[in-house]
């Protein structure tokens, strides 16, 4: 009994002193990846063994949502830990050199970047890729902030655009394609498609910030490390090496679950004459045989990662993040990329390993907001919580993916159109949302996970309805312009 009694003793001893070393944090972003990877949706013919070994070794957060449905606000919210219904970042802003959004929200002016926050507690903190938003053909139009690091990979202020084969800008007459092409046809047009890249692939961008961050992990440090990494792909265009495009032969492409009059009941996005043009093209099997392709790229490249961190002195004590910027869509509800508020528009890849506390090989529906990054790292690296996070730690559904996350997941954009924001709110079963115009839509996820029915007339769910509608904000920052005379504006400029 006594032996008993003192393993117990050492054990209460022995734990606070081994969990004392702070963790290192991979923090993995990935641009426009959707849920069609095979942890989630796993669309007909995915290949994606690497998102699969991830959830593995993660808690899966099934029902997790961007703070706004565009690289720009939904990043900045990420990185500030403040929603976009309080900064009022709604939207991409172009033609930045710098943290501009400092300027183009008040409260943000003096937000601490989680990077940043890291490093002032004792954290070496490094970035590579793209982590605030930046363009493959935006030569120095990014939103990265360089002091909020100790190394950013290449020039901060232009942190992907260099790493990338200029896109191949093919005009639509030599590709035999009508004149209407979404991005404004002419020399654009490439980058709204898809084709197999030739060069070397060891050149991509990607390819070179893996490399980088594999480098990284090995580097010799007496710091625990942030290390965060900005995978580019599967954003547009979809041009990756041919062995991808090779997985997915064209007369096996699946298109995604469409109803024709989906938008009978719905509200105008605004962008059905891309569909249209798609359509009328005949580029829908194409497109998404690009898209598949790049995210089976992208999967390589987190294979990589993974690989790079279990030979690497980081592994065992490394928390693992990874989260795209917003969801996708290739024709669903006759839309093309994001700038909605559906689920297949806000719904993203979103997994937590850490280790001694997440339980790892299990999915959740509990609602997330990618604002609970923030929180939810603090905690896990026992860091103080900035006053303006607005989001939740997501530490208890780690430790228990069924604890209940009372606060539902909110997404804000403002459409062309409109003058105010949109708002969209979803708890683990339903999602309603109320744009701007006035227009609500509701939808049960869990009979109808296309979201092909709006509910918003139906008797039976008033409580639903009402119980949603008072868990939006109260109030919320109307949209903020770009600030032209911030030292980090430089006007638009496109190559
Ligand atoms: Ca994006």
């Amino acid at each position: 009994m006594r032996v008993i009694l003192l393993m117990f003793w050492f054990g209460f001893v022995l734990v606070p002193l081994v969990s004392a070393a702070k963790p290192n944090v991979l923090f993995i972003s990935i641009d426009d990846l959707n849920d069609y990877i095979s942890p989630l949706d796993n669309h007909p013919g995915i290949k994606t063994p690497n998102f699969d070994r991830l959830a593995k070794r993660s808690v899966t957060f099934s029902n997790a949502h961007c703070a706004a449905p565009a690289c720009h606000p939904s990043r900045v919210a990420v990185m500030t830990g403040v929603h976009p219904v309080r900064s009022g970042i709604y939207r991409n802003m172009f033609g930045a050199h710098g943290p501009r959004w400092r300027h183009e929200s008040p409260l943000l002016q003096d937000a601490v970047v989680l990077s940043q926050h890291f490093r002032n507690h004792g954290y070496r903190s490094v970035g590579g890729g793209k982590i605030f938003h930046t363009l493959q053909w935006t030569p120095g139009d990014s939103q990265n902030d360089p002091s909020s690091w100790d190394d950013y990979r290449g020039d901060p202020n232009d942190p992907i655009s260099s790493d990338w084969p200029r896109p191949r800008l093919i005009s639509d007459k030599e590709l035999g394609l009508t004149s209407g092409r979404p991005l404004g046809g002419g020399v654009l047009s490439q980058l709204f498609g898809a084709a197999p890249l030739l060069e070397a692939e060891e050149s991509y961008g990607d390819h070179l910030v893996t490399d980088w961050a594999i480098n990284q992990m090995n580097q010799p440090t007496d710091k625990p490390l942030f290390l965060a990494v900005g995978l580019f792909r599967p954003h547009i265009p979809w041009e990756v090496p041919k062995r991808w495009f090779d997985l997915y032969p064209l007369k096996d492409v699946k298109l995604p679950k469409h109803l024709e009059d989906d938008l009978k009941d719905a509200h105008s996005h605004g962008r059905e004459g891309w569909h249209k043009w798609v359509r009328d093209n005949k580029q829908w099997k194409i497109f998404m045989q690009g898209y598949l392709a790049s995210i089976s790229y992208v999967d390589y490249q987190l294979g990589r990662l993974l690989d790079g961190l279990d030979s690497s002195p980081l592994k065992g004590n490394t928390i693992i993040i990874l989260w795209s910027d917003h969801g996708f869509h290739i024709g669903e509800k006759q839309n093309w990329e994001k700038f909605a508020l559906w689920d297949q528009t806000t719904r993203v890849p979103f997994f937590v390993h850490a280790p001694g506390v997440s339980v790892d090989g299990v999915r959740t529906r509990q609602p997330v907001t990618l604002t609970d990054i923030y929180p939810t790292l603090c905690e896990l690296a026992d860091l103080p919580v900035p006053k303006l996070c607005n989001g939740n730690s997501l530490v208890p559904q780690l430790k228990n993916p069924n604890a209940i996350k009372d606060e539902p997941a909110l997404t804000a954009f403002q459409f062309w159109k409109e003058d105010k924001p949109s708002l969209a709110i979803a708890d683990s079963r339903y999602r309603f949302i109320r744009y701007g115009d006035g227009f609500e839509e509701l939808y049960d996820l869990e009979t109808d996970p296309n979201e092909f029915q709006n509910l918003i007339s139906d008797p039976g769910l008033v409580k639903v309805k009402m119980r949603l509608v008072n868990s939006l904000p109260r109030k919320v920052m109307p949209m903020q312009k770009i600030p032209q005379n911030s030292p980090f504006h430089r006007g638009r400029k496109r190559k």
